[in-house]
């Protein structure tokens, strides 16, 4: 099983409330590896292209407002099969029906204020990462506990 990356925001909501180190904390004592890491503020030509399959919804304007308005933290987190396993620690879209456990359901109440993105697919994810991250930017290396979070096997 190859490891893979996955693009997580924190987003202006989750900063100004003082999230960052517990979502951070959360992914890693899952066992994700952090490859990369910056704070950005996202200009509306990097947001359309972000959220290019919501371009025709109503709240594309006001999405793309928000997530302008103040910097957001990007993440880029390596795993066996982290764009699924960081979506179920992320918990889904609206805060108040989230499951409680989940980063939305425990810290959240709003649809738009979800506090976090993550990428949603493999195509997703490549796109997202690139629209934020240069290559020299994402750091390689051994994760020194990979031998005791995962089995031989599922590192194959
Ligand atoms: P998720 O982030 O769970 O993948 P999407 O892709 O359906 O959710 O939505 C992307 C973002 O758009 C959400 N995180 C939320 O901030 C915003 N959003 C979704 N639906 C609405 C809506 N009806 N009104 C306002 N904002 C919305």
């Amino acid at each position: 099983m190859a490891h893979s990356r996955t693009a997580v925001l924190v987003k202006p909501d989750g900063l100004q409330r003082g999230l960052i180190g517990e979502i951070i904390s959360r992914f890693e004592r899952k066992g994700l590896k952090l490859v990369g890491l910056k704070m950005v503020n996202m200009t509306d030509e990097m947001l359309s292209e972000w959220y290019v399959e919501h371009k025709d919804k109503s709240f594309f304007g006001e999405l793309k407002q928000f997530m302008g308005s103040m910097p957001i933290v990007s993440m880029v987190w390596e795993g066996v099969d982290a764009i699924p396993v960081v979506r179920k620690l992320v918990g889904t879209t609206l805060g108040r029906e989230a499951e409680a456990g989940s980063i939305r359901g425990d810290f959240g109440m709003s649809q738009q204020f979800n506090l976090i993105h993550a990428s949603s697919s493999a195509e997703d994810a490549q796109r997202e990462i690139d629209i934020v991250f240069d290559e020299d930017e994402l750091i390689q290396y051994s994760g020194a506990m990979d031998g005791v979070i995962y089995a031989d096997y599922e590192l194959k």
